[in-house]
């Protein structure tokens, strides 16, 4: 790597110290992106512009106070990382997790803005949540929390200034919280949550969207080897949002998923799940060691997925879940392909070990993008007044998809015809932010 590079690693980890995940972020798209601006933009060199996209434009945290079942004071911290408006009003989710902290945020708003920026639509990139965990939490207490998150949150967002949706802990029961609060404090029914109820301005295939789009992804990939999802054995981790649907949409296109987890263990089936599975694993909860007591299949506590052979891997839990060793098992095991569900589920040894195998490789940033496209999409709906099918909603995500797949394809398709798909995203995702950051001048 060159001089520069070197230099602006060592400038990014000063800036910014003790934030680990966001270094790693960075780090991953500058060995990407300095290269590209070394040979074919040097003019961004002068103005700086790879050091402020890496300089969230705004960052807020807060207090939120409230009181639990018991009557207990409870003390949490709320952020809001504004990081890019190039593009659009600031968008990404929202985190309720106790594993919230600044470098975690931050991580994903960079992810964010070349991720929003891939799909095309008029997008700037944010994140935010708590380190807040919903998971032992009554209705009432969700439903306090949000009230009290938003209380403050609500002065910093908007419609056309940021637009949060869910995450990890945050799902449609959260963000109905959030809206009620929002729309009674302001006054306001308007666009400024995604992901709201089908009744209540959300769109038709917002929950479905990620994992439906990493599909659509995976489906592109496969299409390009002259290969389809028919009979392909796939491991997914994660039992949420994303893992739900993925899974939903890989057996409808004649995969056979084998594998579900979430942080206590993974539950194996040989025989592949069925919708009616993976809706007895949704009612258990979180109590996945259950499954067995209706269907056969092995649950192994405190386990990955990545030790089960499988064609596919799809991380959908959460960072840094896919480590070095899991890669040596995946290759071992035969596995053609990991896309990522979640947001920089693979270490980066994990990714350097993946590369160096040259199997298939979807970076979350494209691979998850359809959540905040089917969110544009919302966004799009909520200005116009009006609510479109799910058919429609369904086609235009698979488009989408399919038109982030051919930037990977254009930025990072070398001589021989390999496809680097990280390289592809981050280039491709750079070009339209850069391109905007500077027509906008030195802001
Ligand atoms: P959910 O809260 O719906 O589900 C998260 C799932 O991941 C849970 O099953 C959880 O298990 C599991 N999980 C969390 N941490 C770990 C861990 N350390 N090890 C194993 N499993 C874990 O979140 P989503 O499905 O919405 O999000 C999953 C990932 O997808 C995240 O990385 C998110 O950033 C990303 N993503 C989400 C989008 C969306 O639209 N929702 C869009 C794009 C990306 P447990 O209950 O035990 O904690
Ligand atoms: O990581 C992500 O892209 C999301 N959590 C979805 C963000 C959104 O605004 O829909």
């Amino acid at each position: 790597m060159s001089k520069y590079f070197e230099s602006f690693v060592d400038y990014v980890a000063v800036r910014n110290p003790n934030q680990p995940e966001y270094l790693q972020a960075v780090r991953e798209v500058a060995e990407d992106v300095i290269p590209y601006i070394e040979t074919q933009a040097k003019d961004l060199i002068a103005c700086k512009l790879f050091e402020r996209i890496t300089e969230p434009e705004r960052t807020v945290s807060f207090r939120v106070v409230w009181v639990d079942d018991s009557n207990h004071v409870q003390i949490n911290r709320g952020y809001r990382v504004q990081m890019n408006s190039a593009l659009g009003p600031y968008k990404g989710g929202l985190r309720f997790s106790p594993t919230v902290n600044l470098s975690v945020l931050k991580f994903l708003a960079f992810e964010q803005t070349f991720k929003n920026s891939l799909t095309g639509l008029p997008l700037g990139a944010g994140k935010g949540g708590a380190d807040f965990d919903p998971r032992d939490k009554s209705d009432s207490e969700i439903m306090r929390f949000c009230q009290s998150f938003m209380t403050e949150l609500n002065r910093h967002i908007g419609g056309d200034t940021d637009v949060p949706a869910g995450d990890i802990g945050v799902g449609e029961r959260e963000i109905g919280y959030l809206f009620g609060q929002y729309k009674r404090i302001q006054n306001n029914f308007t666009g400024v949550l995604t992901g709201k109820g089908p009744s209540w301005g959300g769109s038709f295939i917002r929950p479905e969207a990620t994992g439906f789009g990493l599909l659509y992804f995976v489906e592109r990939m496969l299409y390009e080897k002259q290969d389809t999802l028919k009979g392909k054995k796939v491991a997914i981790s994660g039992a949420g949002n994303v893992a739900y649907y993925a899974a939903l949409k890989a057996i409808s296109l004649g995969a056979k998923v084998i594998t579900i987890s979430n942080s206590n263990g993974t539950i194996y089936d040989e025989q592949g799940f069925s919708q009616e599975k993976l809706d007895y694993v949704n009612s258990l909860k979180r109590n996945l060691q259950d499954y067995t007591k209706r269907f056969p299949g092995e649950y192994h506590a405190g386990k990955k997925p990545w030790q089960f052979a499988c064609d596919i891997a799809l991380p959908c839990a959460t960072q840094n879940e896919l480590d070095e060793q899991d890669v040596k098992q995946l290759l071992k095991a035969g596995c053609m392909c990991i896309a990522e569900g979640a947001n920089m589920p693979c270490t980066e040894l994990a990714v350097k070990a993946i590369m160096k195998a040259k199997i298939l490789y979807a970076p979350g940033k494209a691979a998850n993008a359809g959540g905040v496209a089917v969110s544009g999409l919302e966004m799009s709906q909520n200005r116009i007044g009006q609510q479109w099918t799910a058919d429609k909603v369904d086609g235009k995500l698979k488009k989408i998809m399919q038109e982030i797949h051919d930037t990977c394809v254009h930025y990072g398709k070398d001589n021989n015809g390999v496809i680097n798909y990280m390289k592809g995203a981050n280039i491709g995702g750079f070009v339209k932010v850069a391109t905007a950051m500077k027509a906008q001048g030195y802001v």
